[in-house]
This record gives structure tokens, C-alpha cells and sequence, in this order.
């Protein structure tokens, strides 16, 4: 099956009771059982939940893996893949990456023993030199948020094989329309499912998926034992969301594409990072694991100022200031203060994510009135 269809088809199947061609929202906790044991495959609803299952087959589908798992949010997915270390392991972490993942590890794990190494990843060498006998996981975040960094998947790939290390993609940004770490290597795929997977804004989940039984297994008993799954209303949205990923996705690209072209020819605009650009740094890489280069765009205004970028993102009228991404809106964000306030300004800076950055997540409206607002509030 290609993928358009299995967006819509992919581990699907008519609800077994009346045919329901959309899996029904089954809103209950627990499962009558005729004599203790005896049920229907489902006994309570933090272990399974039919709704759930459905959207888990669906991810499994569209990234081509086997098993899918459904967490309460984005962080709550990593939060579970972290579980599966313990005090004294290593994670070698892709040096720029969502503000909250990098809390999640630095402020939780890092109190629980485990240490993390963040390393500027398009240097394969860099990753090999931090490798010791406690590492256990290569985490990597491609397109990077909010630099749009790319990260070589199947190059990290071969170190964690020649190593034995795990490696995890948070494949949020790019999603399996654009590419599928799965098929390039990597033995977990994270996503926040909030963002193009959800795609309306309207939910907050994250997910796993990978191939291997043992491992999907043991991501399964942290699931049930921590608890952090997601009910069934959110888990028909995303399925309902999933359905369209494959024509949103394409209107993403192309409204990107013209918006990235707009500010890099506009007077005002100074740095723009996307990764379709024949300049930008990891343009062959992202050619090459990647069919298209997405709607996330960053960019800094020549003023390079912090008053530079708040004046331009209040002046938005289409483009909402807002935290998130993936919708079928365009919402813009001011990085330092949103979405990577949570990393120390020093560490930031580091990364690229000056006060002056402005990242945009591109919707789906017409491309015209988005030119029209970004001229508009440059002005
Ligand atoms: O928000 P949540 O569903 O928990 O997902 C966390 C997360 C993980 N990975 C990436 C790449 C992300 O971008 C996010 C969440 N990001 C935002 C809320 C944001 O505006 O960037």
C-alpha cells in the first residue's frame, strides 16, 4: 500500500460490532468479564482501549512499523522511552531540539542519574567521540526545532549499529509524509502528535512506533505501568487527523516553499533557515532522507533585536502568535521567550536561537494572503 493510501487505510478495519466505518469513540474505562480473565482482548482502559488501538495501528502503518503506542502528550512518549535506561546510562542528544524535551532531560532525568551529552550532530565524528561504555541512546531531533537543522538519520543509523546503541527520531517536524526513520535505521520513532499529525490544533498526544516486538513490548509495560496514555476522544481526532496528512502535508510544503522564498528576498529579513534552500547547510542531506522540506520556517530580522522580533510578530493578523505547530493555521512564535524559554540563555545562544528569531509553522490558507500579512508586519 503507498502511503496517501495507507493515511487513510493503514491498519484500519470496520468496527467488528456494526460496521462503523470510523473506529466509535469508546468512552469507558473498563470491560465486563464473564468469569475473571474472561474478556473480549480488553479489561481496562489504561492498558487498552479500542479507540486507541485503532490510532496505534494507524501510526504503526503510516511509519512503517509494526507497533504503535499513544502517550498524553509529546513529552509524555519520551518520558517513556527514557524509562527504558537506568541511573549511570548515557544519552548523546542532538545539540539543538525542543525547549521542553531538553528540560525533560536536563531538570527529570538528569536528577534520576542518566546523563545527557548534547552534540552538534552533522559532524558523524563529534558522536563517535562522546560514545563510552555507558552510552545506551542516540536521541535525534531532524528537522531540528527551531534552527531546522538535519540531522543524517541513516549516518547515525550505522553508528548505533556499530556501537549497539538504540536510536530514537522525534520525526515531529518532518512527519512520514516527508521521512520514515524506521526505513533509514532507527529502532523508535517519537512524535508529537499535537502538531501535523493531529493537524487541527484541537489535541495534545505523542506516540511511539517501532518494528521490534521486545522492544515494543517493553515500551508497552512503561505505557501501562506510568499510565501516561491518551483517551479515546483525542485518539479519533488524530485518527480523523491522519486520514488528511497526506494532502495537508503537501499544502504545508508548497505554502513553506513560497513563504521561505518571500523572506529571503525581502529587504528587511536578514537569516532564514530551511532546509530547501541549495545553501542551506544540510541541503544535500535533507534532499536525499526527505521528500519535501516541510512549513516550518525561522528567520531574524536585520534589526537583530528582541524589541525587532516582538514588534513584528504583534503585527501579524493571519499568523497567530502562538506556541505549536503542525496545524492547518499558520501560528507564529518568538523561540526565547516561547518555546525554548526553558533553556538557560547562555546554552541557547549556543544553539543559534537568538532573541531576535522568529519561527512560523505555514498553513494551509492561501498562500497570497500570507505573503500579504508577513509584508505587512515587516513593514
Ligand atoms: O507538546 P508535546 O505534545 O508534549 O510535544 C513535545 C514536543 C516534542 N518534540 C518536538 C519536536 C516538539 O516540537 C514538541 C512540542 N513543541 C512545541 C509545543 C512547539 O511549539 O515547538
Amino acid at each position: 500500500m503507498k502511503f496517501n493510501t495507507k493515511t487513510i487505510h493503514g491498519g484500519q478495519h470496520p468496527d467488528k460490532a456494526y460496521g462503523a466505518v470510523m473506529p466509535p469513540i469508546y468512552q469507558t474505562s473498563t470491560y465486563a468479564q464473564s468469569t475473571p480473565g474472561g474478556h473480549k482482548g480488553y479489561e481496562y482502559s489504561r492498558s487498552h482501549n479500542p479507540t486507541r488501538s485503532a490510532l496505534e495501528n494507524a501510526l504503526a502503518s503510516i511509519e512503517n512499523g509494526v507497533y504503535g503506542l499513544a502517550f498524553g502528550s509529546g513529552l509524555a512518549a519520551i518520558d517513556a522511552v527514557l524509562k527504558l535506561l537506568k541511573p549511570g546510562d548515557q544519552v548523546i542528544s542532538t545539540a539543538d531540539l525542543y525547549g521542553g524535551t531538553y528540560r525533560l532531560f536536563t531538570k527529570i532525568f538528569e536528577g534520576f542519574g542518566i546523563k545527557f551529552c548534547f552534540v552538534p550532530m552533522d559532524n558523524m565524528d563529534a558522536i563517535e567521540n562522546y560514545i563510552n561504555d555507558r552510552t545506551k541512546l542516540l536521541w535525534v531531533e531532524t528537522p531540528t526545532n527551531p534552527m531546522m537543522n538535519i540531522i543524517d538519520i541513516k549516518g547515525v543509523a550505522s553508528i548505533a549499529t556499530k556501537h549497539n546503541l538504540l536510536l530514537a527520531v522525534d520525526n515531529t517536524f518532518a512527519t512520514p509524509y516527508l521521512q520514515r526513520p524506521l526505513d533509514l535505521g532507527a529502532q523508535i520513532v517519537m512524535h508529537s502528535v499535537t502538531k501535523y499529525i493531529g493537524g487541527h490544533s484541537d489535541l495534545v498526544m505523542g506516540a511511539l512506533i517501532v518494528k521490534d516486538k521486545q522492544l515494543a513490548d517493553q515500551l508497552y509495560f512503561i505505557q501501562n505501568a506510568s499510565g501516561a496514555i491518551c483517551g479515546p476522544q483525542d485518539s479519533f481526532l488524530a485518527l480523523r487527523g491522519i486520514k488528511t496528512l497526506h494532502v495537508r502535508m503537501q499544502r504545508h510544503c508548497e505554502n513553506g516553499k513560497k513563504v521561505a522564498h518571500f523572506l529571503k528576498s525581502h529587504p528587511k529579513v536578514d537569516d532564514v533557515y530551511w532546509p530547501g534552500f541549495v545553501d542551506h547547510p544540510n541541503h544535500l542531506i535533507a534532499k536525499n532522507q526527505m521528500d519535501d522540506y516541510g512549513g516550518m520556517i525561522s528567520f531574524s530580522t536585520k534589526e537583530d533585536s528582541l524589541e525587532g522580533a516582538i514588534k513584528v510578530v504583534e503585527k501579524f493578523k493571519i499568523f497567530t502568535l502562538a506556541e505549536s505547530l503542525g496545524g492547518v493555521e499558520s501560528l507564529a512564535g518568538h523561540p526565547a521567550s516561547m518555546t525554548h524559554a526553558s533553556i538557560p540563555k547562555k546554552e541557547r545562544e549556543k544553539i543559534g536561537v537568538k532573541d531576535s528569531l522568529i519561527r512560523l509553522s505555514v498553513g494551509i490558507e492561501d498562500i497570497e494572503d500570507l505573503l500579504e500579512d508577513l509584508q505587512q508586519a515587516l513593514a
